[in-house]
C-alpha cells in the first residue's frame, strides 16, 4: 500500500489511521505546489490527475481518493471494525454524516479558503469570522462531555483532529472553544497521533 501524502495536510488523517492499526504502508511524500513527487520529481498527475492528497495505491494496485473514501477503505482492512463501524449499519451512516461534514464544512467550507494564498480578503474574513465560529460552535455543543464523535475513536476523530490542528496554523485561537482544545488535546496524545505528527514535521518543506 502507497500513502500519498502532503505534511499536515488531510492525508495526515489517513497515516494516523495505518499507525492507529498497524498497517505497513510506504509513504510518498507530494510537493502539492508543482505536483510532482519529492521523492524522484516525477509526475503526480499521472498518479492521481485530481493533484490532491490523499491518494492511496491499494495492494491490488487501485488508486483510491478522497479522504473520506480512504479513511474508510483502511479501517476496513482491519475485520475488528476498530475505527468504523462495520459496513452496512446506521452507525457506519453515521460515521460518514461525520466524515462528510468534516470533509465539507471544515475542511473544504472553511481551510481551504484561509490556506489558498489566491482567496480573496473577503472570502477569507467570511470563513474565519462567520463560517468557522458557526461550525466550531455546532462541534463544541455536540462534543461537550464526549471524547470521540461516535462512541469510541473513529477515523472521524482522526479527520476532525487533522482539521483542529489546522487552527493554529492559519492564526486561530483554539482556546475560544475550550470543548475543542480539550478534545484536539485528549486525541493528539494519542501515540498514533502523535507518532504521525512527529513524523511530519520533520518532513516539512519550506515555501
Ligand atoms: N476532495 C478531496 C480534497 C483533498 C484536498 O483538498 N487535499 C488538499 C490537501 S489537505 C490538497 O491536495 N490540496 C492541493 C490542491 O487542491 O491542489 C478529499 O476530500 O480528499
Amino acid at each position: 500500500m502507497d500513502l500519498y501524502f502532503s505534511p499536515f495536510s488531510c492525508s495526515l488523517a489517513t497515516r494516523v489511521t495505518l499507525y492507529e492499526l498497524g498497517l505497513p504502508a510506504n509513504f510518498q511524500q507530494v510537493n502539492l505546489y508543482n505536483k510532482t513527487l519529492a521523492a524522484d520529481g516525477t509526475d503526480y498527475l499521472k498518479v492521481n490527475p485530481k493533484g490532491q492528497v490523499p491518494a492511496l495505491r491499494t495492494d491490488d494496485g487501485l488508486i483510491l481518493t478522497e479522504a473520506a473514501a480512504v479513511l474508510q477503505y483502511v479501517a476496513d482492512l482491519d475485520s475488528a471494525h476498530r475505527l468504523a463501524p462495520a459496513p452496512g449499519t446506521v452507525k457506519r451512516s453515521i460515521l460518514q454524516q461525520w466524515l462528510n461534514y468534516v470533509a465539507t464544512e471544515i475542511h473544504k467550507g472553511v481551510f481551504a479558503t484561509l490556506f489558498n494564498p489566491v482567496s480573496p480578503p473577503e472570502a477569507k474574513a467570511f470563513a474565519r469570522g462567520t463560517v468557522l465560529p458557526l461550525r466550531y460552535t455546532y462541534l463544541s455543543q455536540y462534543l461537550k462531555g464526549r471524547d470521540y464523535l461516535l462512541d469510541d475513536f473513529s477515523v472521524a476523530d482522526a479527520y476532525l483532529a487533522t482539521t483542529l490542528n489546522w487552527a493554529s496554523m492559519v492564526g486561530v485561537d483554539l482556546s475560544a472553544w475550550p470543548v475543542l482544545q480539550g478534545y484536539l488535546a485528549n486525541i493528539m496524545q494519542r501515540p498514533a497521533f502523535a507518532r504521525a505528527v512527529q513524523e511530519e514535521a520533520a518532513l516539512r518543506q519550506p515555501h
